[in-house]
């Protein structure tokens, strides 16, 4: 084969193999669009483990468990991460979601005053994170609690009684 056939074949080859890595990463998104995860779905599923772990909190508060640093470090950490995750899944267009919902419509039209009680929250388990002392504990805890209630007031529906 003359040299220029040659670079010519190889250069169609490279092209057909980029063509079909760019074909594969669009079909992989495309079906990560379809079958991903329900944003709406993975925010509860953040909120709930929210909960779970200031139920841990809360025995410690009660004194049903000891004071335990570290507990509290894990307890509070997987709680700034939840919050952190939980931020980012109220895209716009997920007001519905394939189970149901008790986000208020707020959310989206007054998504700064959201994003800053989310930030607000976040930085407040941070804090708690890292106290070291039984005497810290209380005040930090309520600071979270107070934020969870904040953002729930303003952006949750309220639950019937
Ligand atoms: C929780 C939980 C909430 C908050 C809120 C704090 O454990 O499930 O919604 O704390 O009660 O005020």
């Amino acid at each position: 084969m003359p040299r220029q056939t040659r670079s010519l074949t190889s250069l169609a080859l490279a092209s057909a193999l980029a063509l079909g890595a760019v074909a594969l990463a669009l079909g992989s998104a495309r079906s990560l669009a379809a079958e991903g995860p329900d944003p709406v779905k993975a925010r509860k599923e953040a909120m709930e483990e929210i909960n779970k772990n200031m139920k841990t909190l809360s025995a410690i508060a009660k004194k049903e468990t000891p004071f335990d640093a570290a507990a509290v470090k894990k307890a509070a950490g997987t709680i700034a991460a939840d919050l952190k995750k939980a931020s980012t899944l109220f895209p716009a267009g997920s007001e519905k979601g394939s189970v149901p919902t008790e986000a208020r419509p707020e959310i989206w039209s007054d998504s700064a005053g959201f994003s800053a009680t989310m930030a607000s929250a976040h930085a407040a388990a941070e804090g708690l994170a890292k106290v070291e002392d039984e005497k810290a504990f209380l005040p930090a805890l309520r600071a979270l609690g107070g934020n969870c209630k904040e953002c729930h007031d303003m952006y949750r529906v309220a639950k019937k009684r």
